[in-house]
Order: C-alpha cells, then sequence, then structure tokens
C-alpha cells in the first residue's frame, strides 16, 4: 500500500491496527427508528419501534464491525417509564451484549418547552427541565453510563421577543444544579447548535457559548461538537483543536450535511472534513484524547437503517485509519520550515492512501467479516426483522419511536 519499501509498509499498517483496535464509536438507538422530514415520515418494514429493537439492532452493528459496543439512549424516546426502566435495559444490555452509552435527555418535545426549558422565562417550566435532567443524570448513574448529553433547544424566531442575557442567568443556575448531581464517574456534555428549531437565536449557539456554560457548571462538564451542528464553512477542526487545548473536549456527535444539520451519514459528502478532525485528535497524546467520546447522530430517512449504521461506522473506522497514517513526526518538520507543499503533501497523502485492504486484514484478524456490508446482507438479518417488524411499522404513526 505504499510505495516506499516494506519496512515502512510494516510500520504503516502497523499504525493501522493499532488505531483500529482503539477506535470505538457509539450508535443512536433513534439512528435505528422510524424518522422522516419536516413534510412526511418514512416508515421502513424492518425500523425499530421498541427498546430491545434498537438493542438488536446495535448488537449486530457490533458484531460486524468491532466498533460499536455502547448505544445511546435517548431518555423519553427510550426510557418512557424513567427510572422504573433501568432493570429493563439492563436485561437488554445482558441479552445483546452491548452496553448503554450517553443517556440524553429531551427537553424539546414537550409542549410546555414552546419557549424554551432551561432559559425558559418560568421558573416552574425550569424547575420541570431541571427535575428530568436530574432524572437522566440518576438513570446514568444505575446504568453505570458516562455521559449524560444535553442537547438544548432553546432559542427565540423574533428579534426583541426573548431577553438572550437574561436567559443566560438562566440556564447557568439549572446546568450547575444538574453538575452538582452528577456521580463520581459521570460527565455532562453540553452541545450546541446555532439554528433549528429556533431560527433567530438560539441560546447555546456556539462553541464559545457551550464551554463556557460547561466551565461555569463544574470541571465534569465539557462541549459536545456536533459536525452538523454549524454554520457553512466553519473550520471544525480549529474549534476541535481549541477545545483539546483546553482539556475542554467531551466528545462529538458525527454525522454529514450539505446544508444545514441534514443528517447525512459520515463522509458521504466531505470525508476530508472528518480526516481532518481525527487528525487533530490524533496529534496530542493519547491521554489527552482518552476521554472523547465518539458518537454518532444521524437518522436516516432514504437509506436502510441497519445498512447505513453499518457503512457509517466502516467509514469512520477508515477514515481514522487515514488520520493515524499520517506522519507526525515529518509533518510537524515541515510545518516547523514552513515548507508548505511538502506539508501539504504528507498529510494529505495519508488520505489519498486505500487503507481498505489493510483494515479489511485487521477485520478477519480480530474474528470480525472482512466486509461487514456484505456479511450484513448474506446474513438475512435486515429480511428478518422487515417480516418481523414489518406489520408494526405498517401500522406506525409516531415519529421516533
Ligand atoms: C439535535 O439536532 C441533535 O443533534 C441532538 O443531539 C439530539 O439529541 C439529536 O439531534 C436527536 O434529535
Ligand atoms: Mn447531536
Amino acid at each position: 500500500m505504499t510505495t516506499n519499501g516494506a519496512g515502512a509498509a510494516e510500520r504503516e499498517t502497523q499504525r493501522i491496527w493499532r488505531a483500529l483496535d482503539g477506535f470505538r464509536i457509539e450508535v443512536p438507538s433513534w439512528g435505528f427508528a422510524n424518522t422522516g422530514t419536516r413534510f412526511g415520515k418514512f416508515v421502513q418494514g424492518g425500523a425499530a419501534t421498541t427498546i430491545e429493537e434498537k438493542f438488536s439492532d446495535a448488537s449486530q452493528v457490533n458484531a460486524l464491525t468491532g466498533a460499536s459496543p455502547t448505544v445511546a439512549l435517548h431518555v423519553l424516546w427510550d426510557l418512557p417509564g424513567g427510572k422504573a426502566d433501568v432493570p429493563a435495559i439492563q436485561a437488554l444490555e445482558k441479552k445483546y451484549g452491548v452496553k448503554s452509552g450517553s443517556i440524553n435527555p429531551n427537553l424539546f418535545q414537550d409542549a410546555e418547552y414552546k419557549f424554551g426549558s432551561i432559559a425558559n422565562p418560568s421558573a416552574e417550566i425550569r424547575g420541570n427541565a431541571l427535575a428530568h435532567l436530574l432524572d437522566s443524570v440518576e438513570i446514568g448513574r444505575e446504568l453505570g453510563s458516562k455521559d449524560v448529553s444535553l442537547w438544548i433547544a432553546d432559542g427565540s424566531n423574533y428579534p426583541g421577543t426573548q431577553s438572550i442575557r437574561k436567559r443566560i442567568g438562566f440556564m447557568e443556575e439549572v446546568l450547575a444544579a444538574t453538575h452538582a448531581a452528577l456521580g463520581e464517574n459521570q460527565r455532562m456534555l453540553v452541545e450546541y447548535k446555532p439554528f433549528e428549531p429556533a431560527f433567530y437565536h438560539t441560546d447555546i449557539a456556539d462553541w464559545g457559548m457551550a464551554l463556557e456554560l460547561a466551565r461555569r457548571a463544574g470541571p465534569k462538564a465539557k462541549v459536545l461538537v456536533d459536525t452538523g451542528h454549524h454554520y457553512q464553512g466553519t473550520n471544525i477542526e480549529q474549534i476541535v483543536a481549541w477545545l483539546l487545548r483546553l482539556g475542554e473536549l467531551g466528545g462529538f456527535h458525527f454525522n454529514d450535511r450539505k446544508y444545514a444539520d441534514d443528517d447525512l451519514t459520515l463522509g458521504s459528502i466531505d470525508p476530508y472534513q472528518v480526516f481532518r478532525i481525527f487528525h487533530e485528535i490524533l496529534s496530542v497524546e493519547e491521554e489527552e484524547r482518552a476521554g472523547v467520546a465518539f458518537m454518532i447522530d444521524q437518522s436516516h430517512n432514504l437509506k436502510g437503517k441497519m445498512e447505513a449504521m453499518v457503512q457509517t461506522v466502516m467509514t469512520a473506522q477508515e477514515l481514522f485509519a487515514k488520520a493515524a497514517l499520517v506522519d507526525q513526526a515529518r509533518l510537524a518538520e515541515l510545518q516547523q520550515e514552513c515548507r508548505l507543499v511538502e506539508a501539504e503533501e504528507c498529510f494529505r497523502g495519508a488520505f489519498w492512501q486505500d487503507v481498505r485492504p489493510v483494515v479489511r486484514e485487521w477485520r478477519v484478524a480480530r474474528g470480525l467479516p472482512p466486509e461487514p456490508l456484505k456479511a450484513l446482507a448474506e446474513s438475512g438479518y435486515v429480511e428478518k426483522i422487515t417480516q418481523e417488524r414489518g406489520s408494526k411499522n405498517a401500522r406506525s404513526v409516531s415519529s421516533y419511536a
């Protein structure tokens, strides 16, 4: 796979294997469920409508890729009974061999949150939002999951209709109270998003706001970067570099997009961007990046859900492997001497390498199928779930359930 001789090829192979051995990416429970667009819902025969089906799907993805042993849970969608559902989830973890990952409170779908949740002018509504956050912390603790991952959908649609400044104070209070409830091994991730569902201002619009709120909440609060939550042209890897430098990068929600928060599969539009992000992560010491959680946040409307998820994890593995090929020492030298073209070639040379043969060898060596998508097709799993779940899905009208 390289032109530099057998020794160099061997070293590159080792770098890839080492990177893949340590690579984990969490799948979202909601990525297996029916979703849609603002204009309609597209039901798939094989979509998961129960938490057991979501665990079953997640465990298949893990068995095929060897990289996804945890599944992110969305509290209202997956634990509608709250803490009372924890034993059922634990039983599913045992049955399917995948663990609960990040716990995602839901502060965006109840009617009372129309004007906001933790930034709502009403103290009563903020109190309800806090109660849900505290429940989520408790659920996370009982499940032994590390991260409570907060996305705050609050904002406003028209200038002058809300006090942006007052709402900062409201959020600070609730986030500090949530942080105070975290167990020893728990963290709180603060996600930002500049648009949608609000379109004039969102209360946590960018990484600066998320960082400041996280810092004020306490040391266990970190920033979560969702790759779909930026304005066009934003240099996401620069944000990543800053957050790494500050020790404040909690993790990622990976997805790809062309226009807004499109939830397209990772690397489908701009694989080079994902490579650049992985490069930033791989260019810091192992301890510094140890706490950075990789998660997928996608819902697939047109592609088959299982196929799209397997394809996503494979793509993530391939792009991570490419990033692992960057010769960091050589690159640092070239950067220091401002040898621009050589530095760029050293960097993108790794991106252009076809790592798939080595990734395939690694899969076989680890007892995994060499071609996960082919193995999925041959397993008959999608046909089986389509048959089993088909009639339920045909009747299904509720979104995300
Ligand atoms: C919002 O767009 C988001 O990125 C948040 O992470 C949610 O939890 C997730 O998508 C699912 O709607
Ligand atoms: Mn997200």
